[in-house]
């Protein structure tokens, strides 16, 4: 049964148990209980089958055992976009990236001039959903808004390109110049909703490794990962990876927009997050750099296991660019935590693959946990310790799987 139908019949189930409160006849409700929406598994265009939260706009989620990989396949990497108008064909022989605005120069750019006329740089960094996790908020807050993303809207991927800052440098930026905003090729269902645009301050548009990735694991993006341009910010959340990127627009002064204003800003305090009896009204700020994590890849929750097997726990932990200097792992709810053993290092922005030998010799339920520390000492959150904010941004609490070992 789909969403909508499941709806129809609660709103029936309401109506025929407010007319028995009122004294009519007796009639059973048709719906007694509802189970969760299971997003199902469809294969997309350049995909393997995804969770399927919805399929216009497209959202799917990564599974749990990509997290075994320190690098996400490109047909197993997640999908989000906000506009369900995403044009279904890009001719390269007439697509252009235009940098426009507060310049000396304008430039039109092929995929060519960027593959030829500046020096190409390859980057390995995860690209994380500010809302990703988000459904784990459940328990430490009322509801959070947004796409109730397990941990799968997130991968790692080996990106190359043009630094951006090389592109703006050939276009001359004004003294004046403060900000760089960004957007793509797709367009809004009804004119109303407001374009999906990201700003950034000139400062950081000029770092260098901020990059206008032509390649992802050495193909041309997936279309619906943002062919044929997507811009590379190491570090920080991906809600400004602004994909199929078409424009960039030098300001001198910044522009209010829903993107950078309302959506995907968390309270600008301490914890970023919501404190009880504080004020509503409170200010925000855009959800910028990544907080450390890690998950387990495997086992997945409820997998039942022999005892006796020799198995390998393992998963991934990325933090905002410092280096994870350690991952622990608790085999017993958190009361003991022992070292897991780090692997191949791809980089500060990459995925830091852990590993864990264990051989269960008791039978019972476990629950599996995983803390990452990285080199700053900032340390994940046990999940009844996370601040909450309303629109469920930046989760990275300590992840927890439960396993049966018969
Ligand atoms: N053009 C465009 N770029 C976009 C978006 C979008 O809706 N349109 N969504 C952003 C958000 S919120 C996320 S999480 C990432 C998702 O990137 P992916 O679909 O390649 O995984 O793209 C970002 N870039
Ligand atoms: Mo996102």
């Amino acid at each position: 049964m789909d969403q909508f139908s499941r709806r129809n019949f609660l709103g029936a189930g309401f109506i025929l148990g407010a007319s028995t409160l009122f004294g009519k006849e007796a009639v059973k409700p048709i719906v007694t209980e509802t189970k969760a929406f299971v997003p199902p598994m469809i294969a997309f265009p350049e995909k393997k089958p995804l969770k399927t939260i919805s399929d216009r706009p497209p959202l799917l989620e990564s599974s749990r055992d990509i997290f075994t990989k320190a690098i996400t396949p490109n047909d197993e990497f997640f999908v989000r976009w906000h506009m369900p108008d995403i044009p279904t064909y890009i001719d390269l022989n007439t697509f252009r990236l235009e940098v426009k605005g507060s310049v000396a120069n304008a430039l039109s750019l092929s995929i060519d001039d960027l593959k030829s006329k500046f020096e190409p740089v390859e980057i390995t960094s995860v690209l994380q959903c500010g809302g990703n996790s988000r459904k784990y908020f459940s328990g430490s807050g009322p509801a959070t808004h947004g796409v109730q993303w397990g941990h799968g809207a997130m991968g790692c991927a080996l990106w190359k390109g043009a630094r951006l800052k090389d592109i703006l440098n050939m276009a001359g930026v004004n003294a004046t110049a403060k900000y760089v905003g960004v957007n793509g090729l797709e367009k809004p269902a009804i004119d109303e909703t407001p374009k999906f645009f990201r700003e950034m301050g000139i400062d950081e548009a000029l770092t260098d490794e901020l990059i206008v990735a032509y390649e992802m694991n050495g193909e041309d993006i997936p279309y619906l990962n943002g062919f044929p341009l997507k811009l590379i910010i190491p570090g920080h959340f991906s809600d400004s990876w602004v994909k199929m990127l078409s424009e960039i627009t030098v300001m001198d002064e910044y522009r209010k927009s829903f993107f950078m204003d309302v959506a995907y800003t968390v309270p600008d305090n301490d914890c970023e997050c919501v404190i009880s009896g504080g004020d509503f009204e409170y200010k925000r700020k855009p959800i910028a750099q990544m907080k450390v994590k890690s998950v387990i890849g495997y086992p997945t929750p409820n997998s039942v296991i022999k005892k006796g097997s020799r198995i390998k726990v393992s998963g991934v932990a990325f933090d905002q660019g410092k280096g994870i200097k350690e991952v622990m792992i608790s085999l017993d709810g958190g009361k003991s935590w022992s070292a897991t053993e780090l692997q191949k290092d791809y980089g500060k922005y990459a995925y830091r693959q852990w590993t864990f030998a264990w051989e269960p010799k008791i039978k019972g339920e476990y629950a599996i946990m995983v803390r990452a520390i990285n080199r700053i000492g900032n340390i994940q959150p046990l999940p009844g310790d996370i601040g909450w904010n309303a629109g469920g941004y930046q989760y990275n609490a300590v992840d927890v799987v439960n396993v049966k070992i018969v």
